[in-house]
């Protein structure tokens, strides 16, 4: 079957092209919906035959925002990589300069149908999955700062490396937002950091900077900017020298109960997610806090 009917039938995707909701009354927000209509790819992948691992860039301007089509894109990137049996290990980074990922694309989230709130959701759960329950080692290369879904996207991979830059900063920060990270969210960052640190990070919404994320636990190695992507490709030699059939069936032991929690409540899930974020006071909330973000470029 074609992957794109694939995702289609089975996965309940909509397909790649993107499908806008009218535009607001708010300029701003009309301006970054056209710039989440580009047909340019969000993923770039090198994979290198020889050694089995492949190097996902994250190339969507300006900041790796995770929109419908951006997490489409991955998904469907990740799912070709999984079943080429020739590719053993991913890499996942960044061509933005000094963004990672700034976490789900708020766009989505504001002023949208509960549909295409829906729709958005599944993706993002979709995202997760795939990369969370990954035959593959994962490695998560942050050049750049990785709040809220930019966290948890690097938090779903096997290992993380980051950039030594105090300027940088990584965590879900979702409360100084207004709203809740999921409980698949809190999972993770539980199965990552522990119960204490989770529940400090989560209710301040704190943001790390590399070092003291690095003391957490949240990020496993700190490294100068120039060098996140070769030390991932030479830590990415010393993971795949472990028997593979036994390095998966232990990440899946690992993993296996959060990733079940998730899919036997996904429907549910996606209907809090749609019935929170569309509430006025939430809506309210995105708002402001996109305000935020215009005055402190301003
Ligand atoms: N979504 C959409 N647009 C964004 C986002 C985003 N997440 N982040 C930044 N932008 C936009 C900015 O508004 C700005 O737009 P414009 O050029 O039109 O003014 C542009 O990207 C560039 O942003 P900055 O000037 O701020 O870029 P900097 O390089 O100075 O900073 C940062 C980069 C650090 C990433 C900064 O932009 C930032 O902090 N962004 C906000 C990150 C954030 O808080 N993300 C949270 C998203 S919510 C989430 O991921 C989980 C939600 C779970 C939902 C659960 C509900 C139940």
């Amino acid at each position: 079957m074609a992957l794109r009917s694939f995702f289609r039938t089975k996965l309940g995707f909509s397909g790649l092209l993107p499908r806008l909701s009218p535009c607001s009354s708010h300029g701003r927000v009309c301006v970054s919906q056209q710039r989440n209509s580009s047909t340019a790819p969000k993923i770039k992948v090198d994979f290198d035959q020889n050694t089995g691992v492949a190097v996902m860039h994250m190339q969507s301007p300006p900041v790796n925002s995770l929109s419908l089509d951006f997490l489409t894109e991955l998904a469907i990137s990740v799912e070709k990589l999984e079943i080429d049996k020739g590719c053993r290990g991913l890499i996942i980074t960044s061509n933005q300069p000094k963004v990672f990922s700034a976490g789900l694309d708020i766009l989505e989230m504001y002023g949208k149908s509960p549909e295409r709130c829906g729709e958005f959701w599944k993706a993002v759960q979709e995202m997760w999955l795939k990369v969370y329950c990954s035959n593959m080692v994962t490695i998560a290369a942050i050049n750049g700062s990785s709040p809220a879904g930019g966290c948890l996207l690097a938090m779903t991979c096997d290992y993380r490396i980051m950039a030594d830059n105090p300027r940088f900063t990584i965590g879900l920060n979702e409360t100084q937002l207004g709203i809740v990270a999921p409980f698949w969210f809190k999972d993770t960052m539980i199965n990552t950091v522990g119960h204490r640190n989770t529940e400090l990070a989560l209710q301040l919404g704190l943001l790390y900077s590399p070092s003291e994320a690095l003391k957490v636990g949240l990020v496993d190695q700190l490294v100068p900017e120039d060098q996140v992507l070769t030390t991932a490709v030479k830590t990415m030699t010393k993971w795949l020298a472990i028997p593979e059939h036994a390095r998966q069936i232990t990440k899946s032991m690992m993993r296996k109960p959060t990733m079940d929690k998730l899919k036997s409540n996904r429907e549910a899930d996606i209907q809090n997610f749609v019935s929170f974020i569309t509430k006025d006071s939430i809506q309210k909330s995105l708002h402001m806090y996109m305000e935020m973000l215009k005055r402190k470029k301003a």
